[in-house]
């Protein structure tokens, strides 16, 4: 017999949506994506991509879960018989996603614990042949929340995880712009280059930010969509969760900035600017410590429960295909997950797995993470906003919203979200090809 589909409440619902969209995507990758890509400029493309992309797509993801509660396979399915197939590429890009954020996740970790016991350089760290064990741990602790279910094991840790990481934002931004030379910081994260509004390879950087931002796309959305009840908001949930990732994402700009300037060290390292420098920062500022262990700590839980939204999309898939308990579908999956992590956690050590020269991690990040995820987004734009009708996508998202999502919104999903994502998938590949990127 079939279990009854659980149903998230409405503020757990809405945190655990935050929790998937803030990750490391908004505390590593935004920051040092808006400093080098034209400052406060930058901040124009990306929010005509939150408000005209990434919402509209998010609540067509959330309007299908809800409607045909059902994964991403069987949603698909249900849509139309042919587009059963299309649903595996969400659940397999997800998979080969997660199995390298868990890696990352279990270096923030490991920052957290350094912070409190002494860090030692990233490069000596990610050669160490304990990070196995750390990655292992991290898979366990997404394991077992995913497990324990949708109401308690994700809302709940999201329920209370979420409220913390909203206090040690505000503590860190607090102390951060409190320290010297804070404003340079600021200035150089802020000061806008108008000249990026010219380059179109901007735009799509943009673009692409914000869609693995918001983690709108990947069938996350529309998994979390199916537990959703008849009864609740679309619009205004949709309103909620694209606003708080897009001021977290702009916090940590002003945490990570004013920290960099106040030491002097070098803004544009790029993306190894968190488990580089940072903890250098913390080795010389004042109460280093506690600010370094509140600093990994928001790290990791932003990447904990971006982590268990991803493992999610799998795992409802495999109860609902083949009628597995969740505990069974979990554990298959994290085995799954750990088979395909290890050569990423490995990527540094003696038994470091290379291709083409690159560490393992770094190419799995290439191809799923950054080429892929465009193509993939796409493909479910399009089969869900071509093949459900119109009308009835609209009747869904507005059901129980007292503002209506115009007709336009439609149109939006229809053509210019697939061709952007389109786009950014050939210039993804085009840089790759011609090593521009
Ligand atoms: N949305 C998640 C992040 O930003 C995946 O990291």
């Amino acid at each position: 017999v079939k279990e009854k589909r659980p149903e998230w409440s409405r503020i757990g619902f809405i945190l655990a949506g935050i929790g998937s969209a803030v990750g490391i995507g908004n505390i590593w990758r935004f920051p040092y994506i808006v400093g080098i890509s034209g400052g406060g400029a930058f901040l124009i493309p990306y929010l005509v991509a939150v408000v005209l992309f990434g919402m509209p797509l998010m609540m067509l993801e959330f309007a299908a879960g809800r409607k045909f509660r059902g994964s991403v396979i069987t949603t698909l399915r249900a849509i139309n018989s042919r587009l059963a197939h299309i649903g595996i590429l969400p659940v397999a890009i997800n998979i080969f996603i997660l199995s390298y954020y868990l890696v990352i996740t279990s270096w923030t970790l490991a920052f957290f614990l350094f912070s409190l016991s002494g860090y030692i350089s990233f490069n000596e760290f990610v050669a160490q042949p304990y990070v196995v064990v750390l990655f292992l741990t991290v898979c366990v602790i997404v394991g077992l929340i995913v497990m324990l279910g949708i109401k308690r094991g994700i809302e709940r840790t999201c329920k209370y995880l979420m409220p913390l990481l909203f206090l040690f934002l505000l503590v860190l931004v607090a102390k951060a712009l409190s320290l010297p030379n804070a404003l340079e910081g600021v200035a150089y994260y802020l000061t806008p280059h108008p000249e990026a509004l010219m380059d179109s390879r901007i735009w799509l950087l943009a673009f692409g930010q914000a869609f693995f931002s918001l983690s709108v796309g990947f069938g996350i959305l529309l998994t979390y969509g199916s537990y959703l009840r008849r009864d609740a908001d679309i619009p205004k949930a949709v309103f909620a969760i694209s606003l708080a990732d897009t001021l977290i994402a702009l916090i940590a700009g002003f945490i990570i900035f004013p920290l960099v300037f106040a030491f002097s060290f070098d803004p544009a390292a790029g993306p190894t600017l968190v488990f580089q420098i940072l903890p250098q920062v913390f080795n010389t500022m004042p109460f280093g410590t506690v600010f370094g262990a509140m600093f990994f700590l928001l790290l990791f839980i932003s990447a904990v429960t971006s982590a268990i939204s991803m493992m999610e999309v799998g795992v409802a898939s495999l109860i609902d295909e083949f009628s597995l308990t969740r505990r069974k579908a979990a554990l298959i999956l994290l085995a799954i997950l750990i088979g395909a992590g290890m050569p990423s956690a490995l990527s540094y050590t003696a038994f470091g797995f290379r291709v083409a020269g690159k560490p393992f991690l770094s190419m799995m990040d290439m191809v799923f993470g950054s080429l892929l995820t465009p193509l993939v987004a796409a493909l479910l734009c399009i089969s869900l906003a071509w093949f459900w009708k119109a009308e009835d996508v609209l009747e869904e998202v507005n059901a129980n919203s007292r503002f209506k999502v115009p007709h336009v919104a439609v149109y939006l999903v229809r053509y210019v979200v697939p061709i952007v994502l389109i786009l950014v998938f050939l210039l993804g590949v085009y840089s790759k090809v011609f090593g521009t990127g």
